[in-house]
């Protein structure tokens, strides 16, 4: 199992934003991939050459790999060589993990699985989960060994932790580019992972064991979103300063050893707003640092509500041009979006009071409103130029289209500009 030429067939688990670039890699290398998931609708689409996504080059490559039959999509798995379970992994009421899905794929592939065999989970996951994954294994298949932490016999079934590190947006090349952290239940866990990544990966793979690897992708989200809010409490700073806070970052980020992150309206997307909940679930009072960044940075729609609602009551303001949805540039995955929050909440306050303020929206990249903002009070997807139209116009999401938005155009209009597009 160790030699790249033995991995001919690779089983992925959940074919979303990292599961379908995946296969695409993968297959690239000349390993066949069986994807798997529980939407029938999204097999039908992957079959049928198209994406389900909105990724630059996914699309071309995907449909190219399907019809050489180097890519196909089922509900359940079949044999291979290497199991990647690329499942979400979201969390429940109470911040806690949900690693239901990461479960059900465990029991999904456990009838399928022979010795020699692989699996990688590469969900984003709590410390311990991938030791976790080996004794369900081992409990639903007893007639396989499966890797044990610090067992120096070569097992039947090896497991590895892999995290996924690509930006949306630039998945396919970061894929590749990337270096990857390899944690091995077991030694030969960690040689076969390395064996396998090595086979489409130029970047570095370094292995490690797999509470390391779990707690490292936690690390570099949570180090992001600490980051974030530090720049979102130095705008509240600059506010109380009557400092323009884009000036400051850019003077401050002169000095050799500063960067500082762009402060905004909070963050979103599947990862930052979910991992860091991932060691303060576990740990609480000793990650107060990590806490506390989440709280500014979940804080943050609400802040921008309230300067638009205080607006709205001082009066003059009939309808409010809000520009993307999207829950950073230049993509159209609105998942975790603080903007759609803060549309959300706005149209709310306004229905609350009555208003009859108009809320019109506008969103490049998608071609109808997500279900949350679907009928919401006086809330329109609409162009650029009925938005510009507005009295209030509130920059959300700094899509390089809105970027050629001349400031000509905001004369005499209220400007809250959340992401410092025009850095009033
Ligand atoms: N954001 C700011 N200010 C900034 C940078 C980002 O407010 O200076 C906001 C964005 O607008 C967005 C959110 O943070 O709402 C997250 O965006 P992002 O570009 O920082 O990150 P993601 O969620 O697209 O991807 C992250 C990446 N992790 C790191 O950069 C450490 C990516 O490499 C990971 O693979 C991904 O999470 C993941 O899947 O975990």
């Amino acid at each position: 199992m160790t030699k790249q030429s033995d991995f001919e067939t690779c089983v992925i688990l959940g074919l979303g934003y990292i599961g379908l670039p995946t296969s695409v890699v993968v297959a690239r290398a000349g390993i066949k991939v069986i994807g798997v998931d529980v939407d029938e609708h999204t097999l039908e689409i992957v079959n049928a050459g198209q994406c389900p996504i909105e990724e630059p080059m996914l699309a071309q490559a995907l449909k190219v790999l399907v019809a050489q039959g180097r890519i196909v999509a089922q509900s359940k798995p079949a044999q291979g060589d290497v199991f990647l379970i690329t499942v979400p992994t979201p969390f429940t009421g109470g911040y806690k993990p949900d690693l239901s899905y990461v479960e059900a794929a465990t029991r999904a592939i456990a009838p399928v699985l022979k010795k020699g065999n692989l699996i990688i989970v590469e969900s984003t996951i709590p410390v311990g989960t991938t030791e976790q994954v080996a004794r369900w294994v081992e409990g639903l298949r007893p007639d396989l060994t499966c890797a044990r932490r610090g067992s120096n016999e070569l097992p039947d079934i090896l497991v590895a932790h892999c995290p996924e590190r690509v930006l949306p947006g630039q998945m396919l090349r970061e894929l590749v580019e990337n270096d990857r952290i390899i944690g091995g239940i077991c030694d030969a866990s960690g040689r076969a992972g390395k064996a396998f990544y090595e086979t489409f990966v130029t970047g570095k793979c370094l292995v490690t064991d797999t509470r390391t690897a779990e707690l490292c992708k936690l690390a570099e989200n949570s180090f992001r979103d600490v980051n974030i809010a530090f720049a979102n409490e130095l705008s509240d700073v600059c506010e109380d300063f009557d400092i323009n806070v884009w000036d400051l970052v850019s003077l401050a980020n002169h000095h050799p050893r500063v960067n500082i992150l762009k402060p905004g309206p909070g963050v979103g997307g599947h990862c930052i707003a979910i991992d860091p909940w991932f060691i303060v679930s576990s740990l609480g009072e000793k990650a107060r640092l990590i806490r506390e960044a989440r709280w500014i940075n979940s804080g943050r729609p609400r802040q921008v509500v309230k300067k638009v609602m205080d607006r709205v009551s001082a009066g003059n303001i009939g309808s409010i041009g809000c520009f993307g949805l999207a829950f950073k540039p230049d993509v159209d995955d609105l998942r975790e979006s603080p903007a759609v929050e803060i549309v959300e909440y706005i149209s709310k306050e306004l229905h609350l009071i009555g208003s009859g303020v108009e809320l019109c929206v506008v969103e490049p990249y998608i071609k109808e409103l997500p279900g949350v903002l679907r009928g919401a009070y006086g809330v329109r997807l609409v162009d650029v130029d009925t938005t510009l139209a507005c009295d209030l116009i509130l920059m959300l999401v700094d899509h390089k289209q809105f970027y050629s938005i001349s400031e000509s155009r905001l004369t005499n209009k209220v400007v809250i500009d959340t992401r410092g597009v025009w850095r009033k």
